[in-house]
């Protein structure tokens, strides 16, 4: 499933179990520029469902789903430029809520009712830095609640907003990442269960790596080059070796990376990243195993030449 911000549209292609995906399944975003999504079950019916954040109108579309991989007509939610979108239950009670980045200084919260609909939570809003572009959800602190963080590209930053379990967050500490920070994800890195967050810097070219020690609190992160404009990273253990991996996209050279992990949470390697050619402008990737051989392929959405890159990885681990 990806979005299709020329046409206002998501779509999806369901696999048939050989790595190929020949049909296709639109809908529509029900706004301007859909450029993010999120699944998760809304209402409670054991069915997977779809958020899209429409960055320029229309804000969060909430499209149900049937179950079969169709999906019902989106219902809106008023956001103001959603730029990026994470799920999860921020509150404890059971019902998925939704975080946007506004793409200006904030956070939007809106807490979910368990039957697809979700409305502002008080505050609505998290302030955060200049320009956060996306955000991603995980226990940091390990206290069983829900923390954000979102990248603030003005700024060179990251903001650390603590939950406190009933839908608002604590404003708790900003660091520093280098030029343009836009992709960010959470992931235990170093298997000591303390979740770690991976920044991708889009103008330096670079991902800063900060492990985490289990109370909300991060040092100084180690920096792993990437290549030409990154956009989005992905975790996952590609070779099998039971130490997750890092994938990440090059949007302005129009290839993805594999660095190989150490289980110690840095991924230099001996021999630097392996890179493969994608169609233009790669923007996101995600990796799941697509032909059932047990080894986890790539997905790339190539934003440039409106194409997907699918990857085996018979290829990726020669
Ligand atoms: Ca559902
Ligand atoms: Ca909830
Ligand atoms: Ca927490
Ligand atoms: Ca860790």
């Amino acid at each position: 499933m990806y979005t299709q911000r020329g046409t206002n549209s998501i779509a999806v292609r369901l696999g048939m179990g050989d790595g190929t995906f020949p049909n296709v399944a639109t809908y529509a975003s029900g706004g301007t520029t859909p450029v993010e999504l999120a699944l998760a079950d809304f209402n409670n019916d054991n069915k997977l469902d779809v958020a899209v954040a429409n960055l320029n109108g229309g804000g969060v579309g909430i499209l149900l789903g049937n179950g079969n991989g169709t999906f019902q007509a989106a219902k809106m939610i008023a956001a103001a430029t959603p730029h990026g979108l994470a799920v999860g239950d921020v509150n404890g009670d059971g019902k998925m809520d939704v975080l946007v980045s506004n793409q200006v200084s904030a956070v939007n919260v809106f807490i979910g009712d368990g039957a697809g609909g979700l409305t502002a939570a008080n505050p609505a809003t998290i302030p955060v830095g200049s320009v956060p572009y996306d955000l991603a959800l995980g226990d940091l602190n390990n206290d069983g609640k829900l923390d954000v963080v979102a990248t603030n590209f003005n700024d060179k930053t990251l903001s650390i907003r603590l939950g406190n379990g009933n839908g608002t967050f604590s404003n708790t500490s900003t660091l520093n990442t280098n030029a343009g920070p836009i992709g960010v994800l959470i992931s235990d890195l170093n298997a000591d269960k303390n979740l770690d967050i991976v920044v991708v810097n889009q103008t330096a070219g670079n991902a800063s790596i900060f492990l985490g020690d289990g109370t909300g609190v991060f040092g100084n992160p180690s920096t792993l080059n990437l290549g030409s404009g990154p956009r989005q990273v992905w975790v996952a253990d590609m070779n099998r070796d039971g130490l997750l991996d890092l994938t990440f996209s090059n949007s302005s050279s129009s290839n993805v990376g594999v660095y190989l992990g150490n289980g110690q949470g840095s991924f230099t390697g001996a021999t630097g990243a392996t890179l493969f050619g994608v169609g233009s402008t790669p923007f996101g990737v995600t990796a799941g195993d697509l032909n059932g051989d047990g080894n986890r392929d790539l997905v790339v959405a190539d934003s440039g030449s409106s194409t997907l890159s699918v990857l085996l990885a018979t290829e990726l681990c020669k």
